[in-house]
């Protein structure tokens, strides 16, 4: 080979004499409202390197720590390699290859013996992180006869929405391009939202007023805060109700808005009169001015919006009512539902995203709709849950399985069943190896695949088509840039073959992913061959901006048609289960304390990772080598631990050392951990039913511990 050839290929030039292609895929490492555009370089079959696109209309080129590591992701040595059948004992790890052929039959085989035993309901049907495929798999549980479908929104997001939907509509989101005034809360995209960065800078920079409220001392707090208030992790509730008393006692409600629009205003303005400023201190450690100035910001300036977090405000014992709290404060101000304030953005148009324009998704799986004869797992223990969300609340999946209350579930398949992510993961596990038959759809082998009976190797997004929605009415359906690695296949093949096998009469669904996409884009003037055509997102042209304003016309989809202070949805389940109506603070800290002297928050943001994947991705591990808690410095001088010493963290449920990261950015008297290291598990500090029972949603971010130097 030339030396100029040589310099050419070192240097990755993509050109005839290299070899070397660019071909277009994108990222689906983290939530699908991301999903940047990736280049990927390719030479004889393999990645080797990758670069945002540029010309994508989502993403701009840019990559996240997480996507510019896509290529060790995807190359991981762990990666599963074809379909295994488990020969040991359960747990023991030790499997046999087998055919995809003889995995599908195996499974139709044990599915169908314990349907005829104990009901479809007894199978489970499971999906984790990534998304794009779930109306697939939806649709094979309800084929199959099972209404048990859940996914990894029992933990993360859908409380949002769940608590939306006992006040007005569904989840909404502010319209920052018109607001004065934006109430950041829980708000740092540099760590889990670097595409909201640039809308935040650019609020800023047209001087837009901005309050964050945190538990941390974050970047986005340091660069633009008007008003930063530092609070103790989910004291959020207190806050909020807080600031309502300070807006309703000065007047500066909206009148219009409350005395027209909205249901149960007396009762919450005397429930409020309980939250002094001075108790709000006691309870959230703010700076009392600052909330003070804060609620007049916020009720002055008008138009005000706020911002929803996807967890860090719900993951808590009180999560639910303190996010319903926060939300208060729209309705006080008129802030809800107008140009400048926040909006009901729904429904989804495809897979959890907004084009502008109707799919026929939720068609797609209602089609095959079970006639539900049991509650779905989680339903009794979490009623507001299974009101509100069509999928079993995965919270209380291992006490049903082992309980066998209200009935047996038999079985499990699982794709992207990741134990590590519930609390108390031994129990999940416990469970997971009590099913007569689990079976397991991982990229990578993990403590899940481990406990399966089957285990199928999926592939990743580079290996695969799938089709995107992104902002701005754009739709793409990627191309794979390289063949599957080894024996995977894409999860949709997965899905279609299997249903080909258990659920043959389903023939839209045995006909696959790209009938199913054509399907939802049925009213629509692009279907797939049109999106497989271009290389980049193209645009729908039924695509049309939201409409804001629609619940002060026609009212929002509460019984009452108004915007509820008070709930009526909640009220209508039965009292024995302690729920209240109004969004109630519960001062249950010193309770979930149980006597230790710290709050731990498990589950801050890194920017280099995402759960439990990134941390064998030599790339982004590298960045952070070792598992480490975040401790404030005052309290680290006291205990005498120095940076990097390893402190051993302990709460009611169990123990992890990590090292101990000082820092003055957290609270005197609050640990933060990050999760997702199998060798120091946060969730192992979390007892199973540490949850919310509005929404069934782990209490990941405050539970009491006590902290110790390891010597
Ligand atoms: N790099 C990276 N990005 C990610 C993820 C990841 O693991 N790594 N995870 C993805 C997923 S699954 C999700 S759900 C989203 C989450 O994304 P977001 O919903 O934006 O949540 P976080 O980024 O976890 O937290 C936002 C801010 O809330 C603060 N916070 C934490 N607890 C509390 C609290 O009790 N009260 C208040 N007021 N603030 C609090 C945190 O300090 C942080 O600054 O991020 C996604 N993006
Ligand atoms: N302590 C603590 N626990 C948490 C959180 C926290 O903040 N603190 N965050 C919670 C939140 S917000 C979330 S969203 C959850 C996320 O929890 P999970 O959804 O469990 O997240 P991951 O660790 O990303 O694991 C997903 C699994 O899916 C596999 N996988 C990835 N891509 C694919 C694919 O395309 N196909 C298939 N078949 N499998 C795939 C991965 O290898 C992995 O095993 O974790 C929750 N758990
Ligand atoms: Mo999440």
């Amino acid at each position: 080979m030339s030396n100029d050839v040589n310099k050419l290929l070192k240097a990755k030039i993509p050109c005839a004499e290299t070899g070397i292609e660019v071909k277009k895929t994108l990222c689906d490492i983290c939530a699908p409202n991301f999903h940047c555009g990736i280049d990927a370089y390719v030479k004889d079959g393999k990645v080797i390197k990758v670069e945002g696109t540029k010309e994508h209309p989502g993403s701009h080129g840019l990559l996240c720590p997480k996507g510019a590591s896509s290529r060790q992701y995807i190359y991981r040595e762990d990666r599963l390699k074809t379909p295994l059948k488990r020969v040991g004992e359960k747990g023991e790890g030790k499997f046999e290859p087998i055919t995809w052929e003889e995995a599908y039959t195996e499974i139709t085989k044990k599915f169908n013996v314990i349907k005829e035993s104990d009901g479809a309901d007894a199978v489970s049907f499971f999906c984790g992180y990534s998304k794009w495929y779930r109306p697939m798999l939806k649709r094979l549980a309800f084929s199959f006869g099972s209404s048990n479908y859940g996914t990894e929104s029992s933990v993360c997001w859908h409380a949002s929405d769940v608590a939306w939907e006992t006040m007005a509509d569904g989840f909404s989101v502010p319209d920052m391009a018109r607001s004065k005034v934006h109430l950041g809360w829980g708000l740092n995209p540099y760590y889990s939202n670097h595409l909201g960065i640039a809308g935040l800078e650019g609020y800023k920079n047209r001087g837009g007023k901005l309050i964050i409220v945190d538990v941390k001392k974050t970047l986005a707090a340091k660069k633009f805060a008007d008003i930063f208030i530092q609070i103790r992790p989910g004291t959020d509730g207190a806050l909020a109700l807080g600031m309502a008393k300070i807006i309703i006692e000065n007047d500066w409600i909206d009148k219009e808005y409350v005395e027209n629009h909205t249901h149960g205003y007396e009762a919450f303005a005397e429930y409020v009169k309980e939250f002094d400023l001075e108790r709000v201190h006691k309870i959230t450690g703010a700076d009392k001015e600052k909330v003070y100035e804060a609620a007049r910001l916020f009720a002055a300036e008008k138009p005000a919006s706020i911002h929803q977090s996807a967890s860090p405000i719900t993951q808590h014992i009180n999560g639910l009512q303190n996010y319903r709290a926060m939300n208060a404060l729209l309705g006080l101000t008129g802030n809800y539902d107008c140009p400048g304030g926040n909006f009901p953005l729904y429904p989804f148009d495809f897979v959890y995203q907004m084009g502008g324009f109707k799919t026929k998704e939720g068609e797609y799986y209602d089609a095959v709709r079970p006639k539900q004869t049991k509650p779905r797992v989680g339903e009794v223990t979490y009623p507001l849950w299974g009101k509100c969300v069509d999928e079993m609340q995965m919270s209380d999946f291992s006490r049903q399985v082992l309980e066998e209350d209200p009935y047996p579930v038999k079985a499990l398949f699982g794709q992207g069943m990741n134990v590590d992510m519930f609390p108390d993961p031994g129990k999940m596990a416990e469970a997971l190896k009590k099913l007569d038959f689990f079976v397991a759809v991982d990229l990578f082998e993990t403590p899940a695949t481990k406990l399966a009976d089957i285990v199928l190797p999926a592939c990743s997004s580079f290996e695969r088509g799938e089709c995107r929605l992104y902002g701005g009415g754009y739709a793409a359906f990627t191309k794979p840039v390289i063949e599957p690695l080894y024996e995977s296949k894409s999860d949709v093949v997965i899905l279609q073959e299997l249903a080909q096998h258990l659920v043959p009469e389903d023939e839209l669904l045995c006909a696959g992913y790209e009938a199913f996409v054509d399907y939802c884009f049925d009213d629509l003037s692009v279907n797939v061959a049109d999106m497989k055509a271009s290389e980049l997102p193209i645009r729908v042209p039924e695509s049309k901006p939201p409409v804001i304003g629609g619940t002060r016309e026609h009212g929002c989809h509460t019984p009452s048609g108004k915007f509820e202070f008070d709930s009526e949805l909640i009220k209508s389940i039965p009292a024995e289960y302690g729920l209240d109506s109004l969004p109630t603070y519960r001062e249950e800290f010193d309770d979930i304390r149980a006597g230790r002297e710290f709050i731990l928050s498990t589950g801050v943001r890194l920017p280099n990772a995402i759960h439990s994947r990134l941390h064998k991705v030599p790339w982004a591990r590298s960045m952070r080598p070792d598992p480490m808690a975040d401790i404030n410095d005052e309290d680290a001088a006291r205990l005498g631990i120095s940076q990097g010493d390893d402190i051993c963290i302990e709460t009611i449920q169990g123990s992890v050392t990590v090292k101990a990261n000082i820092s003055s950015t957290v609270l005197k008297g609050t640990v933060h951990l990050y999760h997702g290291y199998e060798e120091a598990n946060a969730n192992a500090l979390l007892p199973a039913d540490w949850t919310d029972p509005y929404s069934g949603y782990p209490a990941y971010k405050s539970i009491g511990c006590n902290i110790r130097k390891v010597h």
